[in-house]
């Protein structure tokens, strides 16, 4: 069984001990998929923005804007590799910077995109860089198959958080958590 991050009783306004970086940045992706050759797919332009990318940029914005970490900036950058190429080195090195806590949130993965997220997932890993994945297939596979499923498991080998269904409730609560694990 995978244990549950928040419990519904849980409050956003308790406490936090005060972190050891000077700046929180949160990087979403909108991964793209593979096609039949292996290559990432990606339009010239983009007419269409992923609404799960936006929501998540919203609610993260909201988080953000409740202080959850004081005066500790926080910057929110996003990605939709659909339509830009995804610069892992630059990401990467933004973990490097002294002080600078860094997440990377794979954002709205669906199963035909599951396994570039995972691939992506894999270098943000190696570079000790935490990463936490959701949407429809994550979410989809655990509710309909259970969380032993080959992919979920793959996922928790790698040390990803997985997050199964909606977040409007409870993004918030999982920052200091995530964040305070180093
Ligand atoms: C709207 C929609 C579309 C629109 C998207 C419009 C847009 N501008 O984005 C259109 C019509 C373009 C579309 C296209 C496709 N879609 Co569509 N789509 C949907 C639909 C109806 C809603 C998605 C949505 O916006 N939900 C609202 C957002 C806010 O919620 P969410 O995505 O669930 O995300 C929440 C959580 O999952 C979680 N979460 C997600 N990611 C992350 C990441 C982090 C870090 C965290 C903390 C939380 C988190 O938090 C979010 C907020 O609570 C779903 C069905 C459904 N009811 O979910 C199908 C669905 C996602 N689509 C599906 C499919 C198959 C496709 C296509 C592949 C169809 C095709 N053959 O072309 C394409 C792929 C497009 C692409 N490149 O992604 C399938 C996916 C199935 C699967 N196994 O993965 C679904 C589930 C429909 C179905 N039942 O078959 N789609």
């Amino acid at each position: 069984m995978l244990s549950p991050l928040t419990t519904e009783h849980e409050s956003m306004t308790e406490p936090l001990p005060s972190p050891a970086f000077k700046k929180f940045r949160i990087v979403l992706i909108k991964p793209s998929k593979y096609d039949d050759d292996g290559y990432v797919i990606r339009f010239w332009k983009g007419v269409l923005p992923s609404n799960t990318l936006n929501v998540l940029h919203g609610l993260t914005e909201a988080v953000k804007d409740s202080r959850v970490f004081g005066d500790l900036p926080i910057e929110i950058v996003t990605f939709d590799e659909t339509a830009e190429k995804l610069p892992v080195r630059k990401i990467i090195g933004w973990s490097r910077q002294p002080g600078t806590k860094l997440i990377v949130g794979l954002v709205g993965v669906q199963t035909n995109q599951f396994p570039r997220a995972f691939d992506l997932a894999r270098q943000f890993r190696a570079a000790g860089i935490a990463v936490i994945i959701g949407g429809f297939h994550t979410s989809g596979t655990i509710n309909m198959l259970s969380d032993q499923e080959p992919d979920i498991q793959a996922l928790v080998k790698e040390s990803i958080t997985i997050v199964s269904g909606e977040v409007e409730d409870n993004w918030g609560r999982f920052w200091p958590m995530r964040s305070m694990a180093g």
